[in-house]
């Protein structure tokens, strides 16, 4: 994995997550993001011609290795780590890392461990009983920018996922217009 892209794991992993400040968050461009409850894959595939996924790890992950609210979200569970970066039209725009405890990965579920290119939201949210909830957000700081970031558990019948994912420089979310 490149520097690059090992810093922004790494900031996914140490940010400070927060409960959004609902109400005036919602007005702004940057809420609508933020806050998006359905699939974050559909939102950027809107503004480009080709979204691509490039995984950039794949491992599990001992319970003991969690943090204290990622074990509230989650349960104590052992858990497979993907890290990936999306990219619109070959810009690098997302940095997501999902944790999917072991007892999320069974039955229908088993095939998110595979997934390989294919965006997890499109997996998830082809599913009729997703759901999104606990959406907090963090800024991170990089290179004197701040960065937005987020993190949210998804529910597939009715097993947990939690997602984090970093908002890159040239990401729609901090452009002007769309
Ligand atoms: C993936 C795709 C992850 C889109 C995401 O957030 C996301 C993935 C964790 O393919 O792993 O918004």
């Amino acid at each position: 994995m490149s520097d690059f892209k090992r810093l922004h794991v790494k900031a996914l992993v140490e940010a400070n997550w927060e409960a959004p400040d609902w109400q005036p968050l919602e007005k702004t461009k940057e809420g609508e993001w933020l806050l998006e409850r359905h699939s974050m894959t559909e939102r950027l595939k809107a503004c480009c011609r080709t979204l691509t996924v490039e995984v950039l790890g794949l491992h599990d992950v001992e319970k003991g290795v969690l943090s204290d609210s990622e074990r509230d979200l989650l349960g104590d569970q052992a858990c497979l780590v993907r890290e990936v970066v999306l990219s619109g039209d070959d810009v690098p725009w997302l940095c997501a890392r999902t944790l999917v405890p072991m007892s999320t990965l069974t039955e229908q579920e088993q095939d998110i461990a595979e997934l390989g290119a294919v965006p997890l939201g499109q997996r998830v949210f082809n599913q009729a009983n997703a759901r999104r909830d606990a959406i907090e957000v963090a800024h991170l700081m990089f290179d004197g920018q701040v960065l937005l970031a987020r993190r949210s558990r998804l529910w597939v019948n009715d097993k947990p996922m939690l997602v984090s994912e970093l908002f890159l420089p040239h990401a729609p979310i901090y452009q002007e217009e769309g």
